[in-house]
Protein backbone atom coordinates (compact mmCIF):
# COMPACT_ATOMS: atom_id res chain seq x y z
CA UNK A 1 0.00 0.00 0.00
CA UNK A 2 1.48 3.81 -0.70
CA UNK A 3 2.01 5.74 1.98
CA UNK A 4 2.13 9.45 1.84
CA UNK A 5 3.91 11.39 3.75
CA UNK A 6 3.31 14.77 5.01
CA UNK A 7 5.45 16.65 2.59
CA UNK A 8 3.73 14.78 -0.29
CA UNK A 9 0.69 15.95 0.87
CA UNK A 10 1.32 19.40 1.13
CA UNK A 11 3.71 19.03 -2.65
CA UNK A 12 -0.15 17.75 -3.85
CA UNK A 13 -2.04 20.64 -2.56
CA UNK A 14 0.37 23.26 -3.67
CA UNK A 15 -0.09 22.00 -7.26
CA UNK A 16 -3.78 21.45 -7.05
CA UNK A 17 -4.83 24.87 -5.34
CA UNK A 18 -1.86 27.15 -4.16
CA UNK A 19 0.79 27.53 -6.95
CA UNK A 20 3.82 24.79 -6.64
CA UNK A 21 6.97 27.06 -5.05
CA UNK A 22 7.31 24.21 -3.07
CA UNK A 23 8.17 26.67 -0.16
CA UNK A 24 5.07 25.78 1.78
CA UNK A 25 6.24 22.08 1.71
CA UNK A 26 9.46 22.88 3.03
CA UNK A 27 8.55 25.07 5.93
CA UNK A 28 6.24 21.71 6.56
CA UNK A 29 9.17 19.63 6.76
CA UNK A 30 11.30 21.72 9.38
CA UNK A 31 7.86 22.01 11.66
CA UNK A 32 7.92 18.16 11.45
CA UNK A 33 11.45 17.91 12.11
CA UNK A 34 10.20 20.01 15.38
CA UNK A 35 7.50 18.14 16.06
CA UNK A 36 10.51 15.12 16.24
CA UNK A 37 12.44 16.47 18.45
CA UNK A 38 9.26 18.06 20.66
CA UNK A 39 7.82 14.12 20.79
CA UNK A 40 10.84 12.31 21.39
CA UNK A 41 11.81 14.77 24.31
CA UNK A 42 8.03 14.21 26.34
CA UNK A 43 8.49 10.73 25.87
CA UNK A 44 11.52 10.61 27.62
CA UNK A 45 10.30 13.31 30.07
CA UNK A 46 10.96 12.02 33.54
CA UNK A 47 13.64 9.91 33.02
CA UNK A 48 16.88 11.79 34.85
CA UNK A 49 17.76 15.27 33.16
CA UNK A 50 16.48 18.38 34.42
CA UNK A 51 13.67 18.52 31.68
CA UNK A 52 10.26 18.82 34.09
CA UNK A 53 8.91 21.66 36.04
CA UNK A 54 8.85 25.74 35.75
CA UNK A 55 11.81 27.61 34.56
CA UNK A 56 10.60 30.13 37.55
CA UNK A 57 9.93 33.11 34.97
CA UNK A 58 6.40 34.13 33.40
CA UNK A 59 5.28 34.64 29.94
CA UNK A 60 4.04 37.86 28.90
CA UNK A 61 0.34 36.36 29.53
CA UNK A 62 1.41 35.98 33.21
CA UNK A 63 1.85 32.11 33.07
CA UNK A 64 4.51 30.21 34.15
CA UNK A 65 7.07 29.29 31.86
CA UNK A 66 7.43 25.52 31.93
CA UNK A 67 10.94 24.00 31.04
CA UNK A 68 9.44 22.40 28.30
CA UNK A 69 7.81 25.63 26.99
CA UNK A 70 11.29 27.13 26.67
CA UNK A 71 12.78 23.99 24.61
CA UNK A 72 9.74 23.68 22.01
CA UNK A 73 10.53 27.29 21.56
CA UNK A 74 13.60 27.64 21.25
CA UNK A 75 13.45 24.32 19.05
CA UNK A 76 11.25 25.70 16.63
CA UNK A 77 12.52 29.21 16.83
CA UNK A 78 15.87 28.21 15.35
CA UNK A 79 14.67 25.51 13.02
CA UNK A 80 12.35 27.37 11.16
CA UNK A 81 14.04 30.95 11.11
CA UNK A 82 17.15 29.04 8.95
CA UNK A 83 14.76 27.27 6.62
CA UNK A 84 14.79 30.27 4.28
CA UNK A 85 10.45 30.07 4.11
CA UNK A 86 9.74 32.64 6.34
CA UNK A 87 10.27 36.31 7.14
CA UNK A 88 9.10 36.67 11.27
CA UNK A 89 8.10 34.42 13.77
CA UNK A 90 6.00 35.01 16.38
CA UNK A 91 5.05 33.04 19.34
CA UNK A 92 2.66 32.99 22.53
CA UNK A 93 6.12 32.50 24.80
CA UNK A 94 8.15 35.70 22.80
CA UNK A 95 6.87 38.90 23.82
CA UNK A 96 7.93 40.31 20.16
CA UNK A 97 8.33 38.88 16.78
CA UNK A 98 11.61 37.71 15.96
CA UNK A 99 12.21 39.03 12.36
CA UNK A 100 14.45 37.31 9.58
CA UNK A 101 17.02 39.23 7.79
CA UNK A 102 16.22 39.73 4.33
CA UNK A 103 18.83 37.58 3.20
CA UNK A 104 17.65 34.84 5.07
CA UNK A 105 13.99 35.95 4.67
CA UNK A 106 10.85 33.74 2.83
CA UNK A 107 7.61 34.89 2.41
CA UNK A 108 5.70 33.35 4.69
CA UNK A 109 5.28 34.70 8.88
CA UNK A 110 5.15 31.76 11.50
CA UNK A 111 3.11 32.05 14.30
CA UNK A 112 3.31 29.55 17.15
CA UNK A 113 2.15 28.04 20.66
CA UNK A 114 5.11 25.97 20.42
CA UNK A 115 3.53 24.03 23.53
CA UNK A 116 0.14 24.15 24.83
CA UNK A 117 -0.83 22.89 27.17
CA UNK A 118 2.19 22.86 28.89
CA UNK A 119 0.95 22.90 32.49
CA UNK A 120 -0.30 19.03 31.87
CA UNK A 121 3.32 17.87 31.05
CA UNK A 122 4.35 16.42 34.58
CA UNK A 123 1.41 14.51 34.54
CA UNK A 124 1.84 12.99 31.51
CA UNK A 125 -0.95 14.15 30.05
CA UNK A 126 -1.16 15.30 26.22
CA UNK A 127 0.18 18.65 24.95
CA UNK A 128 0.35 20.09 21.24
CA UNK A 129 1.95 22.94 19.47
CA UNK A 130 -0.02 24.97 17.20
CA UNK A 131 0.49 26.95 13.90
CA UNK A 132 -0.47 29.42 11.82
CA UNK A 133 0.95 30.67 8.44
CA UNK A 134 0.36 33.85 6.71
CA UNK A 135 2.06 35.75 3.98
CA UNK A 136 3.69 38.66 4.07
CA UNK A 137 1.69 41.66 2.65
CA UNK A 138 3.33 44.40 3.34
CA UNK A 139 6.02 45.50 -0.11
CA UNK A 140 9.30 45.38 0.68
CA UNK A 141 11.61 44.01 3.01
CA UNK A 142 10.56 45.60 6.26
CA UNK A 143 7.76 43.56 8.58
CA UNK A 144 4.99 45.42 9.65
CA UNK A 145 2.16 44.86 11.18
CA UNK A 146 0.25 44.64 8.07
CA UNK A 147 1.79 41.39 8.30
CA UNK A 148 1.95 40.80 11.64
CA UNK A 149 -1.49 41.39 12.34
CA UNK A 150 -3.87 39.89 10.23
CA UNK A 151 -7.44 38.92 9.67
CA UNK A 152 -7.84 34.87 10.71
CA UNK A 153 -9.51 34.09 7.20
CA UNK A 154 -5.95 35.40 5.48
CA UNK A 155 -4.34 32.22 6.60
CA UNK A 156 -2.71 30.58 4.37
CA UNK A 157 -1.50 26.99 6.02
CA UNK A 158 -2.90 26.14 9.85
CA UNK A 159 -2.25 22.78 11.94
CA UNK A 160 -1.23 21.21 15.28
CA UNK A 161 0.69 18.25 16.38
CA UNK A 162 -0.85 16.30 19.30
CA UNK A 163 1.71 14.79 21.58
CA UNK A 164 -0.98 11.67 22.80
CA UNK A 165 -0.62 8.13 23.23
CA UNK A 166 0.55 8.81 19.61
CA UNK A 167 1.96 11.84 17.87
CA UNK A 168 -0.06 13.16 15.48
CA UNK A 169 0.04 15.96 13.20
CA UNK A 170 -3.20 17.72 11.59
CA UNK A 171 -3.13 20.32 9.08
CA UNK A 172 -5.20 22.24 6.53
CA UNK A 173 -3.77 24.66 3.47
CA UNK A 174 -7.78 25.62 3.28
CA UNK A 175 -8.51 22.52 1.26
CA UNK A 176 -9.90 20.25 3.56
CA UNK A 177 -8.53 19.03 7.02
CA UNK A 178 -5.90 16.17 6.92
CA UNK A 179 -3.78 13.61 9.82
CA UNK A 180 -0.59 11.96 9.95
CA UNK A 181 0.61 9.48 12.23
CA UNK A 182 4.03 9.66 13.20
CA UNK A 183 5.39 5.99 13.01
CA UNK A 184 8.05 6.06 15.19
CA UNK A 185 10.39 2.89 13.09
CA UNK A 186 10.50 4.88 10.43
CA UNK A 187 10.36 8.65 11.72
CA UNK A 188 7.75 9.68 9.07
CA UNK A 189 4.26 11.11 9.44
CA UNK A 190 2.01 9.38 7.62
CA UNK A 191 -1.60 9.99 6.02
CA UNK A 192 -3.70 8.16 8.75
CA UNK A 193 -6.78 10.62 8.97
CA UNK A 194 -7.81 12.05 5.26
CA UNK A 195 -10.62 15.01 4.62
CA UNK A 196 -11.23 14.38 8.25
CA UNK A 197 -15.26 16.64 8.85
CA UNK A 198 -16.41 17.14 12.09
CA UNK A 199 -19.80 16.05 12.73
CA UNK A 200 -23.02 18.81 12.60
CA UNK A 201 -23.48 17.85 16.17
CA UNK A 202 -21.71 16.14 19.06
CA UNK A 203 -22.66 15.16 22.41
CA UNK A 204 -19.36 16.67 24.45
CA UNK A 205 -19.05 19.67 26.11
CA UNK A 206 -15.54 21.17 26.92
CA UNK A 207 -15.31 23.91 29.24
CA UNK A 208 -13.36 24.60 32.82
CA UNK A 209 -16.78 24.55 35.29
CA UNK A 210 -14.36 25.65 38.08
CA UNK A 211 -14.86 29.08 36.89
CA UNK A 212 -18.71 29.21 36.95
CA UNK A 213 -18.80 31.44 39.53
CA UNK A 214 -16.85 34.03 37.25
CA UNK A 215 -19.52 33.06 33.96
CA UNK A 216 -22.58 35.77 33.44
CA UNK A 217 -25.91 34.43 32.94
CA UNK A 218 -26.51 33.16 29.48
CA UNK A 219 -23.01 31.32 29.47
CA UNK A 220 -24.34 29.63 32.62
CA UNK A 221 -27.59 28.68 31.04
CA UNK A 222 -25.96 27.53 28.22
CA UNK A 223 -24.14 24.80 30.55
CA UNK A 224 -27.26 23.75 32.13
CA UNK A 225 -29.04 23.37 28.83
CA UNK A 226 -26.74 21.18 27.96
CA UNK A 227 -26.89 19.18 31.03
CA UNK A 228 -30.53 18.89 30.35
CA UNK A 229 -32.23 15.59 29.31
CA UNK A 230 -34.20 15.96 26.32
CA UNK A 231 -33.65 12.59 24.22
CA UNK A 232 -35.33 14.56 20.90
CA UNK A 233 -32.40 16.92 21.13
CA UNK A 234 -29.44 14.28 22.18
CA UNK A 235 -29.05 15.73 25.27
CA UNK A 236 -27.67 15.50 28.31
CA UNK A 237 -23.96 15.97 26.34
CA UNK A 238 -21.06 14.50 28.54
CA UNK A 239 -18.37 16.87 29.81
CA UNK A 240 -15.55 16.29 28.87
CA UNK A 241 -12.38 18.63 29.69
CA UNK A 242 -8.23 17.68 30.08
CA UNK A 243 -7.02 21.27 30.45
CA UNK A 244 -4.79 20.77 27.02
CA UNK A 245 -6.72 22.53 24.21
CA UNK A 246 -5.05 20.82 21.08
CA UNK A 247 -5.98 17.48 23.02
CA UNK A 248 -9.56 18.90 23.94
CA UNK A 249 -9.63 20.04 20.25
CA UNK A 250 -8.67 17.17 18.49
CA UNK A 251 -10.89 14.96 20.41
CA UNK A 252 -14.15 16.86 19.51
CA UNK A 253 -12.80 17.66 15.90
CA UNK A 254 -12.89 13.38 15.62
CA UNK A 255 -16.06 13.18 18.12
CA UNK A 256 -18.08 16.29 17.51
CA UNK A 257 -18.75 18.47 20.59
CA UNK A 258 -17.96 22.26 21.55
CA UNK A 259 -14.97 23.60 23.30
CA UNK A 260 -15.37 26.77 25.18
CA UNK A 261 -13.31 29.16 26.92
CA UNK A 262 -15.70 32.03 27.33
CA UNK A 263 -15.50 35.67 28.46
CA UNK A 264 -15.58 35.86 32.55
CA UNK A 265 -15.24 38.32 34.97
CA UNK A 266 -11.79 37.64 35.42
CA UNK A 267 -10.74 36.92 31.92
CA UNK A 268 -13.10 39.22 29.61
CA UNK A 269 -11.41 38.34 26.88
CA UNK A 270 -11.20 34.78 27.67
CA UNK A 271 -8.00 33.06 27.73
CA UNK A 272 -7.13 31.78 24.39
CA UNK A 273 -5.12 33.58 22.13
CA UNK A 274 -6.33 34.86 19.14
CA UNK A 275 -2.41 34.29 16.67
CA UNK A 276 -1.61 30.94 18.49
CA UNK A 277 -4.81 28.93 19.26
CA UNK A 278 -8.08 30.88 18.39
CA UNK A 279 -7.28 31.93 14.66
CA UNK A 280 -5.37 28.55 13.80
CA UNK A 281 -8.16 26.34 15.41
CA UNK A 282 -10.78 28.35 13.43
CA UNK A 283 -9.22 28.02 10.23
CA UNK A 284 -8.76 23.75 10.91
CA UNK A 285 -12.27 23.80 12.24
CA UNK A 286 -14.05 25.33 9.49
CA UNK A 287 -12.45 23.32 6.83
CA UNK A 288 -13.74 20.23 8.61
CA UNK A 289 -17.25 22.19 8.75
CA UNK A 290 -17.34 22.90 11.92
CA UNK A 291 -17.37 26.64 13.48
CA UNK A 292 -15.78 28.68 15.68
CA UNK A 293 -17.07 32.08 17.28
CA UNK A 294 -16.34 34.48 19.94
CA UNK A 295 -20.04 33.78 20.90
CA UNK A 296 -21.28 36.99 18.22
CA UNK A 297 -18.66 36.77 16.02
CA UNK A 298 -16.95 34.51 13.50
CA UNK A 299 -13.51 34.55 14.95
CA UNK A 300 -12.12 34.31 11.16
CA UNK A 301 -13.64 37.74 10.43
CA UNK A 302 -10.77 39.02 13.68
CA UNK A 303 -8.07 41.35 12.57
CA UNK A 304 -6.25 41.28 16.20
CA UNK A 305 -4.77 44.50 17.11
CA UNK A 306 -2.35 43.14 19.06
CA UNK A 307 -0.01 39.60 18.76
CA UNK A 308 -0.87 38.21 21.99
CA UNK A 309 -4.50 39.43 22.06
CA UNK A 310 -7.24 36.82 23.42
CA UNK A 311 -10.57 36.20 22.55
CA UNK A 312 -13.71 34.46 23.60
CA UNK A 313 -13.94 30.87 21.97
CA UNK A 314 -16.40 28.32 21.23
CA UNK A 315 -15.28 26.49 18.68
CA UNK A 316 -16.35 22.74 16.91
CA UNK A 317 -19.87 21.03 15.69
CA UNK A 318 -21.61 23.62 13.76
CA UNK A 319 -25.11 23.26 15.40
CA UNK A 320 -23.23 23.11 19.06
CA UNK A 321 -21.35 26.56 17.96
CA UNK A 322 -24.80 28.02 16.77
CA UNK A 323 -26.50 26.50 19.81
CA UNK A 324 -24.44 28.38 22.08
CA UNK A 325 -24.42 31.68 19.79
CA UNK A 326 -28.18 31.53 20.48
CA UNK A 327 -28.16 31.55 24.10
CA UNK A 328 -25.30 34.21 24.40
CA UNK A 329 -27.42 36.70 22.27
CA UNK A 330 -31.03 36.10 24.05
P1 LIG B 1 -0.88 27.32 27.60
O1 LIG B 1 -0.78 27.60 26.14
O2 LIG B 1 -0.02 28.24 28.40
O3 LIG B 1 -0.68 25.89 27.94
O4 LIG B 1 -2.39 27.73 28.08
C1 LIG B 1 -3.49 27.36 27.35
C2 LIG B 1 -4.21 26.24 28.03
C3 LIG B 1 -5.03 25.46 27.05
O5 LIG B 1 -4.31 24.37 26.57
C4 LIG B 1 -6.19 25.01 27.87
O6 LIG B 1 -7.33 24.80 27.09
C5 LIG B 1 -6.37 26.13 28.83
O7 LIG B 1 -5.13 26.77 28.93
C6 LIG B 1 -6.79 25.66 30.17
O8 LIG B 1 -7.01 26.75 30.98
P2 LIG B 1 -7.70 26.60 32.42
O9 LIG B 1 -6.70 25.93 33.30
O10 LIG B 1 -7.99 28.01 32.82
O11 LIG B 1 -8.96 25.80 32.23
MG1 LIG C 1 -1.59 27.50 24.60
Amino acid sequence: MKQTTVVQHVQEQEKKFLGATGELASLMNEILAGAKIISLELNKAGIGGDILGATGTRNVHGEAVQKLDDLANSTFLSIISKSGTVCAITSEEMENPVIVPPEQAGKYIFMMDPLDGSSNIDVNVSTGTIFSIYRKKSPGDKVTDQDLLQKGADQVAAGYVVYGSSTMLVYSSGHGVHGFTLDPSLGDFILSHPDIRIPEQGNIYSVNEGNTENWGDKQKKFISYLKEKDRASGRPYKARYIGSFVSDFHRNLLKGGIFMYPSDAKNPSGKLRFEFEAGPMAFIVENAGGRASTGSERILDITPTDIHQCVPLYIGSRFDVEAAEEFLRN
